[in-house]
């Protein structure tokens, strides 16, 4: 027998499967606030610390490998970069945190780059922390999701490289952040297990993230 709230999630993940095939251009990238495109469409944000998997899932994610070769280029690692997505949807990559050899200087750039887009930004959606499924929250994902807590801007934890932890491992480390993101007033109560290595979680991150895009035009 047909489970109607699978047939609904089954269309979701296709209304997702076909927005992110659309075509994904970069728009600008910016080191400075003042560089940032006009708002135009709902964007969605990708932060997480450096090496925790944002190029791998943001290709992933658009099935292609331009997107985050873009923000590889050098000079371009400590921007925010704009790519449009099928003209429905923005999607933002936000320099990674936390490295080991970040200075004083680079992390007070990038704190004050995050503050000043985090709170001038009416289309932003929502953001996406990314976490690595292995080591689970560290104190600079608190501290973004402390900023993004107190400018009230919602956002939700999606764990990478979900394919590494032992099952019962990646298990506790999910009930471990869900109830530390209940007290968490800006934050989604659910969080999404991904991986770019099998492609585990995308449909459903797709999904999600589609229902944050800008209608179709009419035709
Ligand atoms: N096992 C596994 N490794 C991954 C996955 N995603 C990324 N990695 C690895 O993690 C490292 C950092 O990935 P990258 O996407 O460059 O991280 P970024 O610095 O956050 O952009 C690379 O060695 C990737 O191969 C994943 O889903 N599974
Ligand atoms: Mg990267």
């Amino acid at each position: 027998m047909s489970d109607p709230a699978n047939e609904a999630d089954a269309l979701d993940e296709e209304t997702g499967r076909l927005l992110f095939a659309k075509e994904c251009t970069f728009i600008a990238g910016s080191e400075r606030i003042k560089g940032l495109p006009p708002f135009t469409l709902p964007e969605i944000a990708f932060a997480g610390r450096s090496n925790v998997g944002k190029s791998s899932l943001l290709n992933a994610l658009t099935n292609r490998s331009s997107l985050a070769r873009v923000s590889h280029t050098p000079g371009r690692t400590r921007q925010l970069n704009f790519f449009d997505l099928g003209g429905r949807l923005v999607l933002v990559d936000m320099p990674g945190y936390g490295y080991a050899e970040a200075s004083k200087a680079d992390i007070k750039r990038w704190e004050k780059l995050i503050d000043a887009y985090l709170s001038g930004r009416p289309t932003l959606a929502r953001v996406m922390v990314l976490v690595d499924s292995r080591h689970g929250l560290k104190p600079g994902d608190r501290d973004l999701m402390k900023r993004l807590d107190e400018r009230a801007v919602s956002y939700q934890v999606a764990l990478t490289k979900g394919d590494e932890p032992k099952p019962a491992a990646l298990e506790a480390t999910v009930a471990k952040i869900v109830a530390e993101l209940v007290k968490q007033p800006a934050a989604h109560p659910d969080i999404v297990v991904t991986s770019a290595t099998t492609g585990a979680g995308m449909p459903e991150l797709r999904a999600r993230l589609a229902k944050l895009a800008a209608p179709p035009p009419s035709r």
